[in-house]
């Protein structure tokens, strides 16, 4: 049976983030997929000024009364930026009338970086993408937003095991069964994943080499690698596996390719290799 997923993120017009990196990689990977936008900027709010920002919370509940009419169950509910704090009250509400027991609540909660929180984002996001990590499976934060979700002071002279030790067992007890950090790096050579599901003691880790600079959208286009192994039957860390393979892979493609950063990475020229590897052909 083909998987089914719905993605309920802002659309950024340009600028390769959220929807229009989630919606691409999920339909490559052979999974359907449905949309729901949160907000909708002209980019994204990295590295650009002057953009326009909707918030599109009062159509949420309405799109998902109706989907909820349609007769269809749902393999992954995927989450990621939200138009603010209050906003997570209508995605809680659009997950109980959309997803049943089998759906898999996946949340990445997109809402910082670098040990800040993005520039739109308010200050009950924190709290509020907390309640909404507790009714998920799978979350997928960075190292910014882990240390937010937990109230922790964001390690600025680095990382260590012990410390990503700690926010992988905080972030489980907020309820969630497979926890994947990134953004872990305990050297300047290499960054990567912090990976812990709830039968394990301890996190494992996976590393690559880094590369310099700052990748807007490589975020999401982890997630939903990340998401269509796991809805393609590899496991959590097999999954993992492959989206840091792939994020690096794309971001190495971006980089020989020269164009600014800013309107993030060629995810576009790796998508065969997602299909062929989901595959089994590489
Ligand atoms: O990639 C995360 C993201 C998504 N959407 C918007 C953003 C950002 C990061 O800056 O600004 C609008």
């Amino acid at each position: 049976m083909q998987k089914r997923a719905i993605a309920v993120h802002d659309i950024s017009c340009v600028g390769r983030c959220s929807i229009t990196v989630a919606l691409p990689i999920l339909s490559a990977a052979g999974v359907e997929t449905s949309i729901v936008p949160t907000a909708l900027l002209s980019t994204h709010t990295g590295e650009f000024t002057g953009y326009t920002h909707l918030d599109l919370s009062s159509q949420l509940l309405p799109i998902a009364e109706h989907i909820s009419t349609l007769g269809r169950s749902y393999d992954a509910f995927y989450s990621g930026y939200l138009a603010s704090g209050a906003q997570v009250d209508q995605v809680l509400g659009m997950i109980d009338r959309i997803c049943d027991e089998s759906t898999h609540i996946f949340v990445d909660p997109a809402f910082g970086d670098h040990g800040r929180m993005y520039s739109l984002m308010d200050e009950t996001m924190p709290a509020q993408m907390r309640r909404l990590c507790s009714r998920a499976v799978t979350i997928v934060p960075n190292l910014t937003e882990s240390c937010y979700l937990l109230g922790k002071p964001y390690p600025k002279e680095g990382c260590t095991p012990e410390f990503a030790a700690e926010l992988c067992r905080g972030l489980l007890e907020l309820g969630p069964e497979n926890v994947v950090v990134t953004d872990i790096s305990f050297s300047k050579e290499h960054t990567g994943l912090a990976i812990q599901s709830r039968h394990m003691p301890q996190p494992t880790f996976q590393f690559r080499s880094r590369f310099e600079g700052v990748f807007h959208g490589t975020g999401d286009v982890f997630a939903s690698y990340l998401l269509a192994g796991l809805l393609r039957g590899r496991t959590i860390q097999d999954a993992a596996a492959l989206a840091l393979e792939l994020t690096h892979e794309t971001i190495a493609v971006t980089l020989e390719s020269g164009q600014p950063l800013r309107f993030g990475v060629q995810f576009e020229k790796v998508l065969p290799r997602l299909w062929q590897r989901l595959e089994g052909k590489a």
